[in-house]
């Protein structure tokens, strides 16, 4: 940009330039240094009317005394509105023997600062950059032999008005997202706005609009509904206008599921919180397990645990897996990997609340868990604040004693050492065996540690016999009396 360079400069610097000298130089016996200390341009707010006496004394004393050098005439532009956008075309007559030319662009006819000045060999050139809704005016002199003319006559323009900025384009959230947290960062393309004005919405008309009046191009609007669809578009404004309204895009926040849930097999009756074993032994896997099994779909796939190995009631038990199934054909219509804390909350793995994409269709949700029976609220839920507390009593369940009773709380049932969805005590595909396999198939008192699905009561360790076996709650689980029972997952 070249305009206006002179506000970063005293009035005072430009005086002698006014006067169409330099410091220093002697014309007609007058010096510079004589010439600072004229009284006018001593006190820069009050030189203008002054000055141009004085210069114009300067000139009437070379028009007297006759210049060695001719100034040129300015040609073009003479009057017009020009765009100061594009290049904007200026010239002059040519001199005979000049050596130079100096052009001069200024907002004031006295030149008090000049916008722009440039020195060229040719009689014409170009200047960009300059103000909207301005009136400039321009003079040019020659230089021939180290001689200056006289400033020329001057010539006048105006520029366009001032557009109006376009509208922006918008980047983020980008159009359709899912899943957006409620504090939303949004933002947009560079437009020559001095103010921005964001609406967001729950309407699509945009009847009554978070506006947020802001600058720049990003703006975070914080507080926004879980589970809903918002739009949001974009508009600037300058002095010349404001702006056509932005396209409007859509984006749907994320749903906070607030979900619990025991495990039977490390739950402790008396004190409510689960044992923690597999990961005080560092066993827990820092990728979710659940695509490996053979879980299709899981939204969150692959996703590492990223949470510190806390210890106390928010100790990290295992992972779980949250399950959306469609309220009429019960398709599995989402997934996601879970860890569940001791005192029974379920968390991203990240550590955070849990905030999801919800399906687009009402949906019944059940958690489900490698080695124990997966169970399922039967209230059907749309996207929001999802309440499923499955250690509740009271929560309304699909299916037939879908929970163990323990404690006076719920848990999912432990002992699916095949995690088939079914418990089996004798009989082929039965859960025992397996128990006896991982410690080596011979002696029942062996051990084995490991992230197993054998570990029934996920303490880290398989065992076949003796206190805290993982064989004993498959047949307690099943009935305890009729080792040919079976207990099925109640899922639909
Ligand atoms: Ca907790
Ligand atoms: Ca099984
Ligand atoms: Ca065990």
């Amino acid at each position: 940009m070249i305009s206006h360079m002179h506000t970063m400069l005293p009035k005072s610097r430009y005086r002698m330039d006014d006067a169409g000298m330099r410091e220093g130089e002697t014309i007609r016996g007058i010096t510079a240094a004589v010439a600072t200390r004229v009284p006018c341009c001593v006190l820069p707010n009050m030189f203008s009317l002054p000055l141009r006496s004085w210069a114009l004394g300067l000139l009437l004393l070379r028009a007297t005394s006759g210049s060695a050098v001719d100034a040129p005439t300015p040609l073009m532009p003479c009057g017009g509105v020009f765009d100061p956008t594009t290049f904007l075309g200026f010239a002059w007559s040519a001199v005979p023997g000049a050596d130079s030319y100096t052009m001069e662009v200024s907002m004031d006819p006295g030149f008090s600062f000049a916008d722009v000045s440039q020195t060229v060999t040719q009689t014409s050139t170009g200047v960009i950059g300059l103000f909207f809704s301005a009136t400039y005016y321009w003079r040019v002199r020659t230089t021939d032999g180290g001689v200056q003319s006289a400033w020329s006559a001057l010539c006048s323009f105006n520029t366009l008005n001032m557009p109006a900025p376009p509208a922006p384009e918008l980047y983020v959230p980008a159009d359709g997202t899912t899943g957006v947290l409620t504090s939303v960062t949004f933002q947009w393309g560079y437009i020559p706005a001095t103010a921005i004005e964001l609406q967001v919405s729950t309407d699509i008309n945009f009847t009554s609009p978070t506006i947020a009046y802001t600058q720049g191009q990003l703006h975070t609007v914080n507080g926004l509904l879980y589970g809903q669809a918002y739009y949001w578009r974009v508009r600037g404004s300058n002095l010349g206008g404001t702006s056509p309204w932005s396209v409007v895009w859509s984006f749907n926040t994320a749903t906070a599921v607030a979900l619990r849930v025991y495990l039977q097999g490390p739950l402790n009756s008396g004190t409510l919180l689960m044992n923690d074993g597999i990961r005080v032994a560092g066993l827990v896997p820092v990728v979710e397990p659940y695509t490996a099994l053979g879980y299709p779909g899981i939204a969150n796939a692959g996703i590492s645990r990223t949470v510190l190995p806390v210890a106390g009631n928010n100790a990290f038990v295992d992972w779980v897996l949250l399950e959306a199934r469609h309220s009429t054909t019960n398709a599995v219509v989402g997934r996601w990997a879970l860890l569940v804390q001791r005192d029974g909350d379920v968390m991203l793995p990240d550590g955070w609340p849990v905030t999801i994409a919800f399906p687009s269709v009402p949906v019944r949700l059940a958690v489900r868990h490698r080695n124990h029976l997966g169970a399922m609220c039967s209230t059907v839920f749309g996207p929001g604040t999802v309440p499923l507390d499955l250690t509740l009593t009271t929560t309304p369940m699909y299916g037939t004693d879908p929970t163990a009773a323990v404690g006076g709380v719920r848990a999912l049932w432990s002992g699916d050492a095949t995690g088939n969805g079914e418990l089996k005590y004798i009989g082929g595909g039965n859960d025992r065996d397996p128990i006896l396999v991982a410690i080596g198939g011979s002696t029942p008192t062996n051990t084995v540690n490991g992230y197993r699905l054998e570990d029934v009561n996920l303490d880290g360790t398989v065992k076949y016999t003796g206190a805290n076996n993982d064989r004993d709650p498959i047949l307690a689980n099943i009935g305890g009396s009729t080792p040919t029972a079976l207990r099925l997952a109640q899922l639909p």
